[in-house]
């Protein structure tokens, strides 16, 4: 990696293919075989339903789909690729209004995005990889390593720094992270920067002391911006399926999560649990990752990720 602008050189849509190949494969060949069997009569769709249940997409959009191919009276002359179809327009239409970026408003200064989750989600990757974007754009930019626990995740946040080139506001290890976030928001108000990405140390969702003190940070930025931050954003990792929607409950509820980020959407088999998400929280999905380089974070597009999990081209949704 290195400290280049992003080359886009894959189409986009592609490498998210490419990511999602493995949910697709699970549920694409499980519709094809169910429908090799038995064509879609009542136990088919009994199956569809567990097969999506089984695919993160949660009991109540499976039931929802299945209900809506009741309804469009299929029989067995359907071809499996029109269920797909149906499948994909139905998650499509959950996804469309959720897709958000993150909007820096100019009358803060500094704009605060708080970045939070469990271990080893992408925290510290998506708070480098939003900060190159944002420096294209032309914003000015600072990322904080509230992770004061651990030298080795100050030192990750620096590397990102350096390939994203932006300011790293850092303290020593061990270090308050509240009395650094609330130094990096007054500097970053003199300084006249844009935005300010604090990234958080991992936590898991029942540890009550570490959960306790996200809560602390959030009140001490309260304290030097009454409207700050501006965006809680909790970072999520495809692969862990269903424990992510446990996880997005207990950050709610200790401080308020505004908006997702779901990465390693490359490669996980559970990329379903997006829509499980979007039925339960109804949260702004405001990018994912589909890889670890600077430039595999991409905007959420709910058309390009419900054909990516049912393995259809973009163009298929248009067709009547
Ligand atoms: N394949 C893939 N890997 C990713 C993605 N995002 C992050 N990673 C990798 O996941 C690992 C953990 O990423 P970090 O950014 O360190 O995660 P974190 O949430 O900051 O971890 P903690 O600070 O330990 O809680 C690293 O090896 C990243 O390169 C992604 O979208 N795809
Ligand atoms: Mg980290």
């Amino acid at each position: 990696m290195n400290s280049d602008a992003p080359t886009y050189h894959d189409s986009w849509l592609d490498r998210l293919k490419a990511g999602l190949q493995r949910s697709s494969s699970k549920l694409g060949d499980g519709i094809a075989r169910i429908f090799m069997q038995r064509g879609l009569d009542t136990e088919a769709l009994q199956q569809l339903e567990d097969l999506l249940i089984s695919a993160d997409l949660g009991p109540t959009v499976a039931a929802d789909f299945s209900a809506s191919l009741t309804s469009r009276r299929f029989d067995q002359n359907t071809s499996e690729k029109s269920v797909r179809l149906v499948l994909a327009r139905e998650i499509s239409n959950k996804l469309q209004s959720l897709s958000m970026p993150i909007i820096l408003n100019p009358s803060h200064q500094p704009h605060v995005v708080l970045f939070v989750g469990v271990n080893g989600t992408g925290k510290t990757t998506t708070v480098g990889k939003f900060a190159k974007q944002m420096i294209i754009n032309g914003d000015k930019v600072g990322i904080v390593a509230a992770d004061t626990f651990r030298a080795a995740a100050i030192e990750q946040l620096v590397e990102w720094g350096k390939r994203s080139g932006c300011e790293v506001i850092r303290s020593d290890t061990g270090a308050d992270p509240s009395g650094l976030v609330y130094d990096a928001v007054t500097r970053a108000r003199a300084e006249g920067f844009d935005a300010l990405l604090i990234d958080t140390a991992g936590r898991l969702h029942n540890m009550s002391n570490l959960m306790d003190e996200l809560a602390k940070l959030a009140r001490v930025l309260h304290k030097v911006d009454a409207n700050a931050p501006h965006d809680v954003v909790q970072v999520l990792d495809a692969t862990t399926g269903q424990n992510a929607l446990s996880q997005v409950e207990a950050f709610r509820k200790t401080i308020g999560v505004t908006g997702l980020v779901i990465t390693k959407l490359d490669g996980s088999a559970r990329a379903g649990i997006v829509v499980a998400l979007a039925e339960r929280f109804n949260l702004p999905i405001h990018a994912v990752g589909v890889g670890e380089d600077i430039q595999d974070l991409r905007a959420f597009n709910a058309n390009e990720f419900s054909c990516g999990l049912m393995n259809l081209d973009v163009a298929d949704l248009e067709q009547k």
